[in-house]
């Protein structure tokens, strides 16, 4: 494709029900990672049209064209740069080309429902290339869409069942389950929830990472007919997920007692002698071990689960600054002035954040003024990830070092620079402990001597990844 892409246009290709890509749901998400964006004009396919922002798909053969959906763009920053009017060119030898409609499309809601614009039905015309073109935007100087469906095939009348779905454990409830069905039936599974005023939700929080099978059934002609498909849910370390809760405070949760009360317990190990009573509804997640001691007892009409499920164990003590500074060492040389403490009223995560505030500053030597934590130790060829949320005054950047406090005094992290702005921003980094036969301990440090300015650290955060 020569046109510039921004970002990965997703091209769904509906055959029959079946559905390749990324499809997915019929609601599209406000992640500017799901659309495609063209800013700078370049010459058309259909050079009728000549320079515009375009896009075009290539079919493997000449297919015939019925139904095209499509979801204008719906990042809140960019939703004015949605296409306006469009046209739909075809070609089958990507030489002689037909405009064969222009559309018009509605600027995206930007919410996390949007639901799809439906544009044009083709009603089987045969094309091997298309190129949708932008004629005018909501306003944007670019011109983008977030996601098309091209139906190859007349569904419409058909039922069938599309639900190609693929949620996060951890996303949260996902409402109005939708089969793009003409008729109206019931939906059943493993974490299908009937509202029982003819709308189904799903919880993949119930069900964990995995794939689960959701199951339709509705009248046909009179006869009861049932279609299914299946849920991809994903592990919160996914990539595409949000982060994992945060496992509870001790690496070994012990849940005891007569009666334990209705809960979920998180924990990297788990362990239990107590007793599930009547109408109780207990869900024990262990992050490596879920142990059930002599003495444990679920009582009839109880609800009980002992799972498997990924959280997060915060190896830092007080990354949160919530216990002041302790765990933090802080230093300046003579050369730099700073003022540091502890506030509440520019928090990122609970109640207190790190200000921390350089008079002086040293912009050749930037590690002159730094806080760090020397206090976790890091085991031998594990991974970590180290977040922390920042915000600045007057200060560009600040820069990260991530190294053993002995021995090789290996660098995973080298002085590294960070953008901050305005307003907090979460960083991310990741590294690996390849070097070292044996625990070591880890120095984590942030340096600030490089600008004069005002820092806020919050939510300092070390979690193993696999
Ligand atoms: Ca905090």
């Amino acid at each position: 494709m020569k046109n510039k892409l921004y970002f990965a246009a997703l091209l769904c290709l509906l055959t029959s029900g079946m559905a390749y890509g990324q499809c997915a749901e019929d609601r599209h998400s406000t992640d500017m990672m799901h659309a495609w964006m063209s800013c700078d004009e370049s010459m058309n396919p259909h050079m009728l049209l000549g320079e515009s922002h375009w896009i075009q798909f290539e079919f493997d053969q000449v297919e015939t064209i019925y139904d095209i959906y499509v979801w204008n763009l719906n990042h809140p920053d960019h939703a004015a740069s949605g296409v306006k009017e469009m046209a739909i060119s075809l070609s089958l030898d990507g030489a002689t080309w037909d405009v064969v409609d222009t559309i018009s499309i509605a600027q995206a809601t930007t919410s996390g429902d949007y639901l799809p614009r439906f544009v044009v039905d083709l009603e089987g015309l045969s094309a091997k290339y298309l190129v949708f073109t932008a004629l005018s935007t909501h306003g944007g100087s670019c011109a983008g869409l977030s996601e098309v469906k091209i139906y190859t095939e007349d569904v419409s009348g058909k039922p069938s069942f599309e639900l190609d779905l693929t949620v996060c454990e951890n996303a949260g409830l996902y409402t109005g389950l939708t089969a793009n069905m003409e008729v109206s039936g019931d939906y059943s599974g493993a974490g299908v929830m009937d509202n029982g005023d003819g709308s189904f939700d799903f919880d993949p929080d119930v069900i964990g990472p995995g794939a689960s099978t959701v199951t339709f059934s509705y009248l046909d002609d009179g006869v009861q007919t049932s279609l299914t498909e299946s849920i991809e849910i994903l592990e919160c370390s996914d990539p595409r997920c949000p982060e994992c809760i945060e496992c509870g405070n001790f690496d070994q949760l012990i849940v005891d007692g007569n009666d334990i009360p209705t809960d979920k317990y998180f924990d990297d190990s788990l362990h239990s002698e107590g007793q599930v009573q009547a109408t109780r509804d207990v869900d024990f997640r262990g992050r490596t071990e879920v142990e059930l001691r002599p003495g444990f007892e679920v009582k009839a009409d109880a609800e009980f689960l002992a799972q498997i499920r990924e959280c997060h164990v915060q190896l830092l003590g007080n990354g949160s600054f919530e216990d002041d500074l302790s765990t933090w060492t802080f230093w300046n040389a003579q050369n730099v002035s700073v003022s540091y403490g502890i506030v509440t009223d520019e928090v990122f995560h609970f109640d207190k954040a790190l200000r921390y505030e350089v008079i002086t500053g040293s912009p050749e030597d930037t590690w002159r003024a730094s806080v760090r934590n020397d206090l976790v130790l890091i085991e031998p060829n594990q991974s970590y990830r180290l977040s922390f949320a920042a915000r600045g005054e007057g200060v560009p950047m600040m820069r990260v070092e991530v190294g053993q406090l002995d021995g090789t005094r290996q660098e995973y992290i080298t002085n590294t620079a960070l953008e901050i702005g305005e307003s907090w921003t979460t960083h991310v980094l990741e590294f690996t402990a390849d070097d070292i036969t044996t625990s070591e301990l880890l120095r984590i440090r942030f340096n600030f001597a490089g600008f004069e300015g005002v820092y806020y650290l919050d939510q300092v955060k070390l979690i193993r990844v696999d």
